[in-house]
């Protein structure tokens, strides 16, 4: 009996050293220790026993069971820590690698110009006022020397809130507002949000302007040449050259459009500058003595010099951009050429 016992357990020890993986452990346990295993069936033939045979055959069989129990409770636990050190070496990661690096926004690109606008402007002595984009007729228009029905209030068709408001087309308004509250010599710059019924690859329903206005005594043209000149060499580039053009602005008189030279091509002519060799980028002229006295600033002692330039206008000059709309998408492709850190 001894034997054939010994030999069930040398079987059970051969075929658990060939089991790799659980699945297989476990069909193994069942053929020895399941309900029809082979130890199982020899518990389960004590019965037919006599009494004297049991108690010596029932101690070889439990003594059978409890080795076979141990050499399954070992393997389980080896092939347990096989498993896990597999997986652990399969999951590893690897510290040193470097990690992701989390993208960073930046700039848009008519932040990074205005940025630049005020900036240059600053250098000259420029502080900056910020006017609401909700205003009234009498900032848009009345205050400028725009009465109501006057047809040069067609050049700047807007958005009506009511019949007294309005989303304000142009950064004018930051003029008056500026003279009621202060007295010569003043020096400002008005940057924002302007809305206009327009539509089109190089205008949209809302931009952005930046208004300039100097007023002291004997300020002229020469100054605003002068200013404007350098302004743009500071922009675009040093053989930057700038153009005025008479032109009519109720506010000024008298009035310019102010063009500069194409910056792709120098001058000579070229697609972005229709062949003319010369780009409009703003509106300007000498502040009109009426809007002056309605702000309450003598006009017989102080003059003035305002520009209200659009800063869409200036970003796609200087980075060839055909078409405004671009400027509003937020397609990151786009964006991102602009992000030079
Ligand atoms: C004015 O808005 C005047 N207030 C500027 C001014 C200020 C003149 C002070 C005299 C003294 P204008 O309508 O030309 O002017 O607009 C100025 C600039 O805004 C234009 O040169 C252009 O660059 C830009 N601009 C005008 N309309 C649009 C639009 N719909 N989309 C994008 N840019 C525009």
């Amino acid at each position: 009996m001894q034997e054939k016992f010994d030999l069930i357990l040398q079987s059970a020890k051969s075929e658990l050293e060939s089991i790799s993986n659980s699945k297989d452990l476990f069909d193994l346990k069942t053929k020895y220790l399941g309900k029809n295993g082979e130890i199982t069936a020899l518990l389960r033939g004590m019965k037919d026993l006599s009494p004297q045979e049991r108690s010596s055959f029932g101690k070889l069989v439990n003594d059978l069971k409890t080795a076979v129990d141990a050499l399954f409770v070992q393997k389980e636990q080896a092939l347990k820590e096989k498993e896990l050190e597999e997986r652990f070496s399969k999951e590893a990661i690897d510290i040193t690698l470097p990690g992701d690096k989390p993208k960073i926004g930046s700039l848009h690109p008519l932040n990074i110009v205005k940025n630049k606008i005020l900036n240059a402007f600053m250098g000259m002595g420029f502080e900056v006022f910020e006017g609401p984009e909700i205003e009234s007729d009498y900032y848009c228009f009345q205050a400028l020397n725009i009465p109501k029905d006057h047809p040069a209030r067609d050049m700047q068709d807007t958005f009506y809130i009511t019949d007294n408001l309005l989303l304000r087309p142009h950064t004018s308004p930051g003029q008056v507002r500026t003279m009621e509250k202060k007295q010569p010599p003043i020096k400002i710059l008005s940057p924002g949000r302007v809305y206009r019924a327009d539509d089109d690859a190089s205008h949209s329903p809302m931009f952005h302007q930046i208004e300039g206005l100097v007023v002291d005594k004997g300020v002229s043209l020469c100054d605003l040449k002068g200013l404007l000149d350098e302004f743009v060499r500071v922009i675009f580039d040093e053989d930057t050259k700038t153009r005025f053009r008479p032109s009519y602005f109720p506010f000024t008189e008298p009035s310019v459009e102010v063009d500069v030279t194409c910056c792709k091509c120098h001058g000579k002519g070229c697609s972005l500058c229709k062949g003319t060799g010369w780009i409009e980028i703003l509106g300007a002229g000498i502040v009109n003595k009426k809007v002056l006295e309605m702000s309450g600033i003598d006009s017989d002692v102080y003059s003035g010099l305002a520009f209200g330039l659009g800063i869409e206008r200036i970003t796609m000059i200087k980075y060839g951009i055909s078409d405004i709309r671009t400027l509003f998408e937020n397609n990151v492709n786009f964006l991102k050429q602009f992000n030079r850190r």
